[in-house]
């Protein structure tokens, strides 16, 4: 939109009286927060309305992301940006005597998810209304999000994270399109006269899931689409009371009970857990949002055999896999369509993206509780499974053990991947290596079966966010030198690759990277005390924390540093930062301890006189958006080194190259194809291989103790956490090197550690010739548009849901 800074000043003004009937002077910089959020949102409502009924118009087809997190971030700097008024705001405020950075500080982080799955959710969203692409999300609107992370004496402290306290100024409460949802009860297949079977529900308990939209604004381009988070309400008091009757005290435990599903986001992203609650909430949103779909889908008139001509629902994750037989449950039970023709229509409609191989990850529901909780779903899902079993019936060349294998129910669970696989037209992995180990490896079986459903797309993020808004100097930079066509079209990144040797390009993205590191530094230095030289390197790792992640192998390298430089006097190195960011499950104790260990090193490296200041290490607590929008642009060395085959993508990785960073990784994940843009000489690889790794894995044979007994540096460095060298980890110490030793170091950490000291040892060589380390930051960031999502997105749009774009 266009608006002078006369206007904006006049609305501001406006929206400042209405509000709290004070002038602009008189205001505190949260009453000019709320102020400003309404204004944009005002600004915003216009196309809002206007993007829903060009859809109408043109019969879009519509893209519904089904996720059980959306980890959006703040959102008054992006829609400013996306809305194209950041500047003019930002100079009119300036004129004010504001600065609008201190009012964009004032709004909370909506942490409503957990890390890359959510993340990615958010890049997508942002990408699809930003290429024009008609897609919304469908989600729960948590009442808590991700708990905050305390550090106490080296620990983690979980508080809850009450993002609602104040008003959300994005939010619309949509009270007259609340749906129920049906939860309990009983179900069953009733003979009728004429044969028939019909589905007979009864005794159920319903759930009131109100609607909260928030607007996703694209770039510049008009389209507003919505993210739907569903709120669970009690509905009538006498749908559900269990016995007693309507008494005050039942009708508050039901209420608390209802309320309970849209109360807190589960903090594990890595371990699976057969909560009821989570499967209640996975339905919640799931039946709440396919209601409204079919209900919108009606509205146009059309017969329900073209459904999946104007509707493509996508599966992010098993999470919201029962949205397959919740939607044969509406065509059949609701709509009265047949068994075939429903089918065709789901199958048609889904598609699933995988996100993990991690065995330990993946859902799967006991029947018992699924049969309790989601009577009729399990009918269905029943059935679905009953038909797969059978449709081989005929083919001789299928072994029953394949069958018995792929099968959607078996040894007393419902597995979700299975039935997202059956139930979908499509099914993709989130990187070229991660969709190969899929066909190969985890579901090779499937790929034998539906070779046609299986893809990749890689992920992607958006350069919105993590460059133009986490880094402006250089977005800057990169108008001034190559024009600002990067920002509509971000593969045109790689026109600054002609000015790698360029002089004055080079000394601008060292100061700018300074500059950025600077930053940090204040913020290490009012947050954790400890004082970090701007002008030593800064090497980062921030990430969930998990075994397979490798903080400990990082850590590791770290202690071998510091024993080098207390006892070898002729050790000399680069000064350099350590920053970590991570945090862990509240029952993920090992990786507690993890956090403990980095804090404890931290402390007495930071501490010891030996070690004259070359080293630091810090850890910032409560790692998330906001805070990664500050790490991730002042990063010089971009710690990617997970256990190779075990990042299914990664994320951060594209977020720091796209920031000038250099990326230290094993060869996992979309590393791979980072390399690949860059080259070889601009990325530092190391590690064992994928076959090394499955080998392995598959045959045994590591033996991680001859490694200890055969390799000095290694025994040092394990030895140290366990004779009371490293304070105050008698315990985490103690546990670790069991982990790695009596347990056989399940994720390859000293396998590794020989050829990660030597690629850190390339890496600071590197650094030594600023020449050649500027060069690499600029090929990086000019071979990083690829991994922008408004590049994936239009593959999701092209290949899986067929999906058009709109131009403006
Ligand atoms: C499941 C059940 C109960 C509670 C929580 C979960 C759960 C929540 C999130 C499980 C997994 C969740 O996220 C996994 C995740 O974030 N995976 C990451 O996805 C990214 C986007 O594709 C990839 O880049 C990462 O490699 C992958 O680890």
């Amino acid at each position: 939109m266009i608006i002078s800074k006369a206007q904006f000043k006049k609305d501001f003004q406006k929206k400042m009286l209405s509000l709290y009937s004070q002038e602009i002077e008189d205001s505190s910089s949260s009453e000019k927060y709320f102020a400003l959020g309404y204004l944009v949102k005002d600004y915003i409502s216009e196309n809002w309305a206007k993007t829903a009924r060009k859809y109408e118009k043109y019969g879009e087809k519509q893209v519904y992301y089904f996720s059980i997190e959306f980890l959006l971030g703040r959102l008054l700097g992006s829609n400013l940006l996306n809305l194209g008024i950041r500047d003019t705001v930002k100079e009119a405020l300036t004129e004010m005597g504001i600065d609008l950075t201190d009012i964009e500080r004032i709004e909370v982080d909506p942490g409503l998810g957990n890390g890359g799955l959510g993340r990615l959710a958010a890049c997508f969203m942002d990408s699809m209304a930003s290429s024009g692409i008609p897609g919304h999300g469908n989600g729960i609107r948590y009442k808590y999000g991700l708990f905050q992370q305390k550090i106490v004496g080296g620990y983690q402290i979980e508080l809850p994270e009450n993002w609602l306290r104040d008003a959300n100024v994005w939010e619309v409460r949509k009270p007259d399109h609340a749906v129920k949802v049906r939860f309990y009860g009983d179900a069953w297949m009733r003979p009728e006269e004429d044969g028939e079977l019909t589905p007979v529900h009864t005794g159920y308990q319903e759930v009131l899931a109100v609607p909260y939209d928030t607007p996703l604004v694209g770039y510049e381009n008009k389209t507003i689409n919505t993210l739907r988070l569903w709120s669970a309400e009690i509905d009538s008091v006498d749908a559900g009371i269990p016995a007693g009757g309507s008494s005050f005290r039942n009708v508050l435990s039901y209420k608390r009970e209802i309320e309970s599903i849209s109360e807190v986001l589960y903090p594990d992203d890595s371990n699976y857990e057969g909560r009821l609650l989570r499967l209640k909430q996975e339905y919640f949103f799931v039946s709440a949002g396919l209601q409204t779909i079919l209900k919108q889908f009606k509205e146009l008139g059309k017969p329900l055999s073209e459904f999946s001509e104007k509707v493509a629902i996508h599966i992010n994750d098993t999470h919201p896999a029962v949205a397959i037989p919740e939607l044969m449950r509406l065509l059949m039970d609701v709509e009265g369509l047949q068994w075939e023709e429903a089918w065709r229509i789901t199958q048609a409609t889904m598609s699933y993206t995988n996100h993990t191989i991690m065995s330990e990850a993946l859902e799967k529901w006991p029947i018992d509780m699924m049969k309790q909780l989601l009577p009729r779903i399990l009918l269905i899902i029943q059935e679905i499974d009953r038909r797969y079993r059978d449709s081989f019936a005929l083919s001789a060349e299928i072994n029953p053990a394949v069958i018995e294998r792929t099968a959607i129910i078996s040894d007393g669970y419902v597995k979700m991947a299975h039935l997202c696989i059956i139930g979908s037209h499509s099914i993709n992995g989130v990187a070229k290596l991660h969709t190969e180990l899929l066909k190969k490896q985890e579901l090779k079986e499937f790929y034998q079966l539906y070779p046609y459903k299986f893809n990749n797309k890689t992920n992607g993020i958006t350069h919105r966010r993590w460059l133009m808004l986490a880094n402006p100097e250089l977005a800057a930079l990169l108008d001034k030198t190559i024009g600002d066509s990067w920002r509509r079209n971000p593969q045109d990144l790689k026109l600054l690759k002609r000015y790698k040797r360029d002089d004055q390009v080079q000394a601008e993205i060292q100061r700018i990277k300074l500059a950025n590191k600077t930053r940090l530094a204040e913020y290490i230095k009012t947050k954790n005390g400890i004082t970090v030289d701007p002008n030593s390197i800064f090497d980062i790792q921030v990430k969930r924390l998990h075994a397979y992640k490798r903080q400990l192998l990082n850590a590791l390298h770290i202690l071998y540093q510091y024993i080098e430089l207390v006892t070898n006097p002729e050790f000399d190195m680069l000064p350099r930062t350590y920053i970590f960011g991570a945090k862990a499950a509240p029952g993920y104790y090992y990786a507690k301890e993890i956090i403990k260990f980095i804090n404890a090193l931290g402390e007495q490296v930071n501490n010891d006189p030996r070690v004259k200041d070359k080293i630091k290490v810090v850890f910032l607590e409560n790692y998330g958006v906001t805070l990664a929008e500050m790490i991730i642009p002042a990063a010089e060395v971009s710690e990617q080194i997970s256990t190779t085959t075990k990042e299914a993508s990664g994320t951060s990785n594209m977020k720091f190259m796209m920031n000038g960073a250099i990326t230290l990784a094993t060869l996992d994940g979309a590393n791979v194809e980072m390399l690949e843009e860059v080259g070889a000489p601009n990325i530092v690889i190391f590690g064992m291989s994928e076959q090394e790794v499955l080998n392995y894995y598959r045959n045994g044979g590591y033996n991680s103790r001859e490694l200890y007994n055969s390799d000095p540096r290694i025994k040092a460095v394990l030895d140290s956490l366990i004779n009371g060298f490293i304070k105050d980890i008698a315990i985490e110490g103690n546990d670790i090197f069991r982990s790695l030793i009596d347990y056989n170091d399940e994720f390859f950490v000293l396998k590794d550690f020989d050829s990660y000291l030597a690629a850190q040892k390339r890496l600071e060589d590197l650094y030594k010739d600023r020449f050649t380390w500027n060069k690499m930051a600029i090929e990086n960031i000019s071979s990083s548009g690829v991994f922008s999502a408004d590049v994936t997105v239009k593959q999701y749009a092209s290949g899986i849901w067929d999906t058009r774009m709109i131009e403006r």
